[in-house]
């Protein structure tokens, strides 16, 4: 389009907002003057901490995914939103080069670090030639509202606030997608090999949008919510410790993709070396896929992964015999994938890869649904079979996600599945906006009150874990 290019070049140079009042954050339905409360309270533990006012405040989001889980490492288009609840974050400049941390809540005690000049916004800064100094010592106090360990990236808005509050004390500012795409790496240091779509919505979302959000390189796609259908976040109160499973849960899967990708190259036809040293994700090598599907009549690259991998688990040894190398030599240079091989009996290329190239496909049948009078059906189908790939190929459920899931379509979803990494936390119901107060009211009744009966949450707690969700806005500096 001419003169479109100014506009999209624009888009694209993006940097976060800072703004001087909450209003254009919280100010889109979301009550204002309980986030003036909570910002007030978070200035008067600051000043109770280090006898003086922050200097600025940050605030970033965590975030529902609605389809698209455990691809986005693989390289595919996911479709998540922000939600309400966030990280808000204080600041300022401190004497000295340690970061002090403290939480409104005084269950977290306050921690110590010596300021980290390999890391995050100085590892970014330094990779562009960008003089920063010596690193500077911080005081900050945080306060967070979203449920760690729930699969709503409760990480994504402490590592996105946290740099982009940095940020703003450094007077730095870069565009979002730059944000999004060094926190992601950021919150790798952590052992976890992520893909980047947390630190992407909650970096780059807009309020009333879901985002499509494409990778390498990063993009966010506006997409428009069905009218009608309300999104309800539920937590089956089973918490996953992402960081301590790594080797066998997440960290896993990304492994048995890459395994997978591999054989998937090297039986279309690769040559075995350049399979190894080229071949990392399963987008890789959809193309050879596709076309191996195309002499069966079909563009679906899950058909030759019905062709050409077996459903029963490789061996090590089964795979080293098509690799022609060690497995350990293959991922050599990775600590991380080191630990998954020394945890795992066997891997299950078949089942990940199938999930994988058909969850990529549904997340465009998704945003592609019409609004017709059937749409909202049509996304719960797309909802539903996306849980059941999660759950039966992917493996990365758990007995009280399944329990939720089921009662959340029994009480009337029009789907339902688990949302984030899995292996516990939350899931996402599609639900007709009439019936949303019942509904959660009948998950209150048939999910939470034996729950509550038996001590595992307080009844005074219950709307943290079920709650309807909009999509909220994205990050954004205060200077208050
Ligand atoms: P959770 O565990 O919900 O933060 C993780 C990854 C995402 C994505 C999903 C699965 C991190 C920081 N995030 O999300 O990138 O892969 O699992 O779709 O590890
Ligand atoms: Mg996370």
């Amino acid at each position: 389009v001419p003169g479109g290019g100014g506009a999209a070049a624009a888009a694209e140079a993006e940097v976060v907002p800072t703004f001087s009042s909450l209003e254009p954050v919280y100010g889109d339905g979301s009550p204002l003057d309980e986030a003036r409360l909570r910002f007030a309270r978070l200035a008067d533990k600051f000043h109770a901490v280090y006898a003086a006012r922050p200097a600025l405040f940050a605030r970033s989001p965590g975030r529902v995914n609605l389809i698209g889980e455990h691809i986005d490492y693989e390289g595919y288009s996911v479709l998540p939103m922000a939600i309400r609840q966030d990280m808000i974050v204080a600041i300022r400049r401190a004497e000295g080069k340690e970061v002090r941390v403290a939480n409104v809540d005084d269950k977290y005690p306050i921690c110590v670090y010596p300021a980290d000049p390999d890391k995050g916004v100085y590892e970014y800064c330094r990779s562009k030639g960008i003089d920063m100094g010596g690193p500077v010592g911080l005081d900050v106090v945080v306060d967070g509202t979203v449920p760690t360990g729930s699969g709503l990236s409760s990480s994504a808005a402490f590592v996105c606030s946290a740099t982009i509050a940095i940020m703003g004390v450094l007077e730095k500012n870069f565009p979002k997608k730059e944000v999004a795409q060094f926190t992601c790496q950021s919150e790798r240091h952590i052992g976890t090999q992520s893909g980047g779509m947390d630190q992407a919505i909650s970096i780059m979302a807009k309020p009333g949008f879901a985002e499509l959000i494409d990778f390498n390189p990063i993009h966010a796609t506006d997409v428009q919510l069905p009218p009608g259908g309300t999104f309800v976040i539920a937590h089956c109160l089973a918490e996953s410790k992402k960081a301590e499973t790594a080797a066998t849960n997440y960290n896993n899967r990304v492994v048995e993709c890459r395994l997978a990708a591999i054989v998937l190259a090297i039986k279309l036809g690769m040559e075995t070396k350049k399979a190894v040293s080229s071949v990392t994700t399963l987008s890789d090598v959809e193309g050879l896929c596709v076309s191996f599907a195309g002499k069966e009549g079909s563009s679906d690259p899950g058909v030759a992964v019905k062709k050409l991998l077996h459903e029963e688990s490789y061996t090590t040894e089964e795979i080293e015999k098509i690799t022609g190398q060690s497995l350990t030599s293959v991922f050599q240079s990775s600590q991380t994938s080191l630990d998954v091989l020394r945890a795992a009996k066997h891997f299950k290329l078949f089942q990940r890869a199938f999930h994988v190239y058909s969850e990529a496909r549904r997340v465009y049948a998704f945003r592609d649904t019409v609004f017709t009078e059937d749409m909202l059906q049509k996304l719960g189908d797309l909802m539903n079979e996306s849980h059941y790939s999660c759950s039966v190929l992917y493996e990365c459920s758990c007995p009280e996600l399944e329990e939720l899931v089921k009662v959340c379509r029994d009480n009337g979803a029009l789907g339902a599945r688990l949302t984030g990494a899995g292996w516990g936390g939350c899931a996402v119901a599609l639900v007709k906006e009439g019936i949303v107060p019942q509904f959660i009211l009948n998950l209150k009744e048939t999910y939470y009150k034996s729950r509550i009966d038996r001590g595992v949450i307080n009844q005074k707690d219950l709307g943290l874990y079920v709650f309807a969700s909009k999509p909220s806005s994205g990050a954004a500096i205060f200077k208050l």
